[in-house]
């Protein structure tokens, strides 16, 4: 198998809060999931992160709480950072772009387009708040959508439809500062006139092509990822100011207008190419291999309130910077509610990862397999307590774990811990060894796709295969009647054990650790999975238990959290 390079993104996270499980399931999860898995089959991957540390939310955050955007930054870039690495989300880097080295990088990047013209240099209107004495863009100002209707709409984009929006189209603006109609002022901006992209950009998300070569099969994409594009495309793709009058942020790196600085949505993707500097730097790579090559696949993993940004300006922004990679999928992921409720950060209706995390000590897989199987992939869906409590006990307790104990008790107790000989085998057993066979491809296949949810209850489908042959077998009758039958279907249950503990490494990379140390099995990638990975007389751990079932009253005193 030919091995390949990828760069996967995930979406940075604006550092002026905590994690929720809306973020996981959207962006983390399933390009964690992604990543273990193209590295487990020996691809070289880097795995891209960081937190995004510019734009209004951070610094109208900031005036709230009356302290600096940086002392905001450097709370939740610390406290998110931590929570993914518990949580094993496994970036290659988990940078920042509040950092000298992502100012540099932007600022190179802007100005490099702002020499060959792409910007258009304008003075206009702009509207701006008499009482806070400040210009009003992005989330500074509010209104109602034109497209939708949506009241609350923010003065770059409807969060409630995605459109991209200018703040002068928003019906019966607002400033966020003080809740007065702003009034209009002049001043300068560089424009990106995204108009003039149209047709390469149509072109590149219908057929997938790229300056006349084939770049990507459309048909992998998301149909709602391509639903907007084509939506945006086709209703006029317009010009915007890709600079601010803010003093938080990266300044405009042209003389001055040091008061000015890029707007965050075109300082932000770059914090990728920042951070794989950085990463690449430390690892003794050349981050161009992972942003300049085109054998690269690159992938960004998001939210659908970021497609605009990522399917239409970041596109815009490196090809115009030359020698650029364009993604060649951006798998985004649609809404995940809590209770039949949307996730709100203001109105602390969310599960927050960090303390997930202390309430549920060392069950982080029970969470990730319950937001893998109830992932927002194609529409937005919903988690509730009781549907995790019940996947935990009736799915990881009752299906994989009580296979895996099943077959380690059963080794310990009769074989004090070898694993006994594979004898003659039969035409059902033969049957099934041909069927674990096809397991590595298969998950691996819908992984590919981005189907991960579809990919989960394949591995979950591999345990009921074993609970199904031990239920059939009962070899804890056969052994005293036919002891040369029972150690073939405890070696072919052994097999199955093993190729699980590698298989549910992308989903639960917990569970395959212990599993791994359970069969006493290290150093096996994704390639060795469906065979015979386990030799004859090879010494299994005593049994301990993968999984735990998690009572009525832990849920009960969840629900209350959340006042419900
Ligand atoms: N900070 C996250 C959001 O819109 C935004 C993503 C940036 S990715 C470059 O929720
Ligand atoms: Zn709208």
């Amino acid at each position: 198998m030919k091995k390949k390079r990828y760069t996967v993104t995930s979406a940075l996270p604006y550092a002026n809060g905590p994690l929720h499980i809306g973020h996981i399931s959207g962006a983390y999860l399933p390009a964690d999931i992604y990543v273990r898995y193209l590295k487990g089959k020996g691809h070289d991957v880097a795995f891209i992160c960081g937190s995004d540390e510019h734009g209004a939310a951070i610094t109208l955050q900031a005036k709230k709480e009356n302290i600096s955007p940086q002392e905001i930054v450097d709370k939740f870039h610390d406290l998110n950072k931590k929570s993914f690495e518990k949580f094993g989300i496994n970036f290659s880097i988990y940078h920042r772009t509040s950092s000298k080295l992502h100012h540099e990088t932007a600022q190179e990047i802007f100005s490099g387009l702002e020499k060959e013209n792409i910007f258009t240099k304008k003075t206009t209107d702009q509207f701006y708040d008499t009482q806070h004495n400040q210009f009003l863009a992005d989330r500074y100002i509010f209104g109602e959508c034109p497209k939708c209707g949506y009241e609350h709409a923010y003065g770059d984009q409807c969060e409630k439809c995605g459109s991209a929006l200018n703040p002068e189209e928003l019906i019966n603006p607002k400033s966020t500062l003080s809740g007065n109609t702003p009034i209009l002022k002049e001043t300068t901006h560089w424009y990106l006139p995204m108009n003039q992209h149209e047709e390469w950009l149509r072109t590149w998300v219908e057929k997938g092509e790229l300056d006349g070569e084939k770049h990507h099969d459309p048909k992998l994409w998301r149909s709602q990822v391509l639903g907007q594009c084509k939506s945006w495309i086709n209703s006029g793709l317009k010009e915007r100011a890709m600079t601010r009058d803010l003093d938080w942020g990266v300044r405009v790196p042209i003389e001055d207008n040091e008061k000015k600085v890029l707007y965050v949505w075109l300082d932000a993707p770059i914090g990728y190419i920042s951070a794989t500097k950085k990463w690449a730097k430390e690892n003794n790579k050349d981050w161009r291999d992972f942003w300049k090559n085109e054998e690269t696949e690159l992938v960004h993993f998001i939210g659908k309130d970021n497609i605009v940004f990522h399917c239409i300006i970041f596109p815009i922004i490196l090809k115009c910077s030359k020698n650029y990679i364009l993604p060649n999928n951006v798998p985004a992921n649609e809404f995940l509610n809590l209770e039949g409720k949307k996730l709100s950060t203001s109105r602390d209706w969310a599960i927050w990862l960090h303390e997930f995390i202390v309430d549920f000590p060392n069950q982080e897989d029970s969470l990730r397999y319950a937001l893998c199987a109830t992932a927002p992939e194609n529409k937005d869906t919903d988690f509730t307590w009781s549907d995790f409590q019940a996947r935990n006990n009736n799915e990881l307790v009752a299906i994989f774990g009580n296979f895996i104990n099943r077959v380690v008790v059963l080794t310990n107790k009769y074989w004090n811990g070898t694993v006994p000989k594979c004898n003659s085998i039969s035409s059902n057993d033969m049957e099934l060894i041909e069927e674990i066979k096809t397991y590595p491809d298969m998950i691996g296949k819908s992984i590919e796709k981005f189907r991960f949810k579809q990919a989960l209850n394949e591995l979950m489908n591999l345990a009921r295969v074993g609970n199904k042959y031990l239920a059939e077998n009962e070899p804890w009758k056969l052994f005293k009647e036919d002891h040369q039958r029972t150690e073939t279907i405890m070696n072919i249950s052994l097999q199955i054990a093993a190729s699980l503990a590698i298989l549910s490494e992308p989903f639960m990379p917990f569970t395959s650790n212990k599993l791994k140390n359970l069969l006493n099995i290290d150093n096996c990638s994704w390639n060795d999975a469906g065979k015979q990975i386990i030799k004859n007389n090879h010494q299994v751990n005593p049994p301990v238990h993968l999984f735990h079932k998690i009572e009525d009253e832990k849920i009960t005193e969840q629900l209350n959290k959340l006042k419900l």
